[in-house]
């Protein structure tokens, strides 16, 4: 038995270290990697056993093309040979481009991984055959936006530095699923005496890790932050000498915004009462160095980019960022040291022809303003189950003059519209450099053991696609290993030792610039409260929007599961999905605990079994996890034919946060 070091390839911030075993051309366990400046050696539950996933029986092994109805229920598949399967598509892109224009061509993909080379394998490729490209927004560009409305290009605050707060605030993250290994700093910091609060819309399995809950009305964070920013300056609490120094427009904000927004408007619009509003910001506000670790799901609603930006607004008035463990931690992404700039080939001029927002995929496919789609190539992503207003999206699949292909590991439920299905490497089966949106640690994982079946990655079959399309540009003739050492040495920020012991497979962290966090990449120098380049200048509280029915719905992150990854494993649970009420508001619906209940708005609905839990708070439905269909609580949909298509407020994000519906008993 032979052990490697890898990275864990998913869409998750922590991008963990791992130590692969293998034997006999199989890998037989994974573990953590101690020597990870930020995973430290251990895994979630997800990954403990990733040979599970890599050697399961359900495996794609070859390529197939569909030779029954397309559609859920459907899948008639027939082995075809990979020559077969690549002509195919090429005649059909040809064909395609000479009768309806290549803008009809569309490539859809996100993070099944989020390997350097292996996620954006298909960019240049379909730029240079003049195809429609999808933006990135299916996850939480407003988040973004928020952050560099205010602190522009800066660095991220180095996630370790949490250790040294006396207060951290895990704001809308359910850490315990989704950034777990934060929690290990969390915890040193409680050993030293630091309190912990989260504020989120119900008790998620972080709830036992904080010392204090703050439940806000789901959409309404800008409100609370908005009016603790009020109390703050109301009551001398915030740190002028800073201010001075580093943040331009905070008299504009005080003067134009927060005199006006008193506690008792936000506490109408948040439901946070006054005085523990008032609590709240106190403690923030005299900590030393309070530190805030800012989730994704308060950005995906159509105020999601202006909550929080008015959260990052914080830290910068109370001059957290000058002292050790204080700030706030958004997303790193905007820091990378290796960039996917080889990969999309960008100082070649080949502009994509149009850009569609993904997250508009079911309007792209059925109702397209402009040239309609009749070829679609997906990858890494399964949009019948994770994309929103999902009765619009199959309704789209389903078109009788669509081509469909498919590169997945798994025959998920985005297979069984596809006219042809390949059958794609896992992470040990292929190599790639992986970056993190959660911390300054990079690291290579190798390919460690013969493709299973016919697999092939993602590289491997874009650059054969580009070949038969006649594109004879020397980027696509490069071998993964090769684009990995031309990756690692484009990287300026990299010096030429560490950039070695990348390339030999060990975790390197970045080395920060000193005084990092006092360097402001915004063009005036300054934190910008006011910020003359954004649409809106200042800050303001801004409602979601809603569907004017009574309840909010939270689909929370399932512990088990990321995204739709992982639902090929097997789980005892025999009711994987559940709803969960507040008896009071069930009581006023006439259900009972464990009826069989339908959720419903104007895009769709859904039958599902509704449980009581005093926890939840009333006006508002709890479930978890984006399941396959056939996991799923209702035969013939799931839970994101009641999410909407609507943008963010900024940077065309998803809103899967933003749905109200009503309830109902469902007729037996
Ligand atoms: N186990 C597991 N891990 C995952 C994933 C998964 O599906 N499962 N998904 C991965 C992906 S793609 C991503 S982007 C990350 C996302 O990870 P997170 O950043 O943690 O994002 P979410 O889990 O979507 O939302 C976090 C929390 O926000 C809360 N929330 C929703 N609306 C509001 C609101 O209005 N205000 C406040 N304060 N809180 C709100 C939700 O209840 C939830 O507990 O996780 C990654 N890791
Ligand atoms: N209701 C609701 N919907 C959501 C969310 C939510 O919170 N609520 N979260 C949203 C978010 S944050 C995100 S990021 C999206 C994610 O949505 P998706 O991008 O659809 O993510 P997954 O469901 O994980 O699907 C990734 C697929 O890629 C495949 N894959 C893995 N590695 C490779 C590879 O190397 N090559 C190929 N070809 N395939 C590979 C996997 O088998 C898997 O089926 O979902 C969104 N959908
Ligand atoms: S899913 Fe996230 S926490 Fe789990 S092993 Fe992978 S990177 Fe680490
Ligand atoms: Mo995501």
């Amino acid at each position: 038995m032979k052990e490697y070091k890898s990275v864990c390839p998913y869409d998750c911030p922590d991008a963990c270290g791992l130590i692969v075993s293998v034997e006999n051309n199989r890998v037989v366990s994974v573990r953590g990697n101690r020597d990870h400046a930020f995973t430290r050696g251990t895994l979630c539950p997800k990954m403990a056993h990733y040979e599970q996933v890599v050697h399961s029986p359900l495996r794609l092994q070859y390529p197939m093309k569909r030779i029954g109805k397309k559609g859920i229920g459907e899948d008639q598949y027939i082995r075809i040979s990979w020559d077969e399967a690549l002509d195919t598509i090429v005649n059909n892109f040809k064909e395609t481009i000479s009768t309806h224009g290549s803008e009809s061509i569309l490539r859809y993909s996100y993070a099944g991984t989020m390997g350097v080379i292996q996620s954006p394998a298909a960019d240049y490729f379909f730029r240079r055959i003049g195809a429609t490209d999808q933006d990135r927004g299916i996850c939480s560009p407003a988040k973004q936006a928020g952050f560099r409305s205010i602190y522009g290009d800066t660095l991220a605050i180095k996630p370790q530095e949490a250790q040294h707060s006396d207060l951290i605030v895990l704001w809308g993250i359910n850490a315990t699923a989704t950034d777990v290994h934060i929690l290990h700093d969390v915890n040193i910091a409680k050993k030293n005496g630091a309190q912990v609060w989260i504020i989120d819309t119900h008790k998620t399995y972080t709830f036992n890790q904080a010392h204090e809950h703050i439940y806000v009305k789901p959409g309404s964070d800008g409100a609370l932050a908005l009016g603790m920013l009020h109390i703050i300056h109301r009551d001398g609490l915030a740190d002028i000498d800073f201010i001075k120094k580093h943040v331009q427009g905070y008299d504009e904000l005080v003067n134009d915004v927060l005199l006006d927004f008193t506690p008792e408007k936000a506490s109408e619009l948040c439901g946070v009462s006054v005085e523990r509003m008032i609590e709240f910001a106190h403690t923030y506000a005299k900590a030393k160095a309070p530190f805030i670790r800012l989730g994704s799901g308060l950005s995906r609603y159509g105020n999601g980019a202006m909550n929080c930006r008015a959260i990052n607004a914080l830290p910068a008035v109370v001059g957290a960022w000058q002292y050790l463990g204080g700030g706030l931690l958004s997303s790193a992404s905007g820091s990378k040291f290796v960039g996917k700039e080889v990969m999309q080939q960008a100082h070649v001029d080949a502009p994509a022809k149009r850009l569609m927002p993904m997250i508009k995929l079911g309007e792209m496919l059925t109702n397209p303003s402009g040239t309609a789609v009749h070829s679609l190539y997906v990858f890494s992503s399964n949009p019948a189950i994770t994309a929103p207003d999902q009765n619009v999206v199959r309704k789209g699949l389903m078109r009788d003059d669509l081509f469909t292909v498919v590169h997945e590991r798994f025959f998920t439920d985005t297979c069984k519209y596809a006219d042809i299905v390949l059958p794609a490497t896992t992470s040990v089966e292929h190599d790639d450099i992986y970056n993190s949106y959660g911390h300054y640690t990079i690291g290579t994982g190798y390919k460690l053991i013969d493709p299973i079946g016919e697999s092939r990655s993602n590289w491997q079959v874009i650059s054969e696609l580009a070949k038969r399309m006649g594109l004879t540009d020397e980027f696509f003739k490069h071998s993964e290993r090769d684009l990995i050492d031309q990756i690692v040495s484009a990287s300026h920020r990299i010096s030429k030792d560490d950039q070695n012991l990348i390339l030999q497979g060990e975790p390197v962290e970045m080395t920060l610039p000193e005084n990092y966090k006092l360097d402001f990449k915004t063009p005036s120098g300054k934190i910008e409260l006011y910020n003359p380049h954004d649409v809106e200048p200042l800050i303001r509280y801004l409602p979601p929007y809603g569907d004017s029915a009574p309840f909010w719905l939270i689909i929370g992150n399932d512990i088990r599961i990321l995204d739709s990854s992982f639902c090929e494993l097997e789980f005892d649970d025999p009711e994987l999905i559940k709803l969960r009420i507040n008896p009071k508001d069930a009581k006023v619906y006439n259900i009972n605990d464990g009826d069989e209940v339908e959720i419903y708005n104007n895009r769709g609905s859904v039958k599902i079994k509704v449980y009581y839990d005093e926890e939840v708070q009333r006006g508002t439905l709890v479930t978890l996890g984006v399941w396959w269909q056939s996991q799923s609580s209702d035969p013939n949909v799931a839970i994101n034919a009641l999410t909407a298509d609507r943008p963010t407020d900024q940077g065309w994000g998803s809103t899967f946060y933003d749905v109200q519906v009503h309830i109902k008993k469902a007729d037996v």
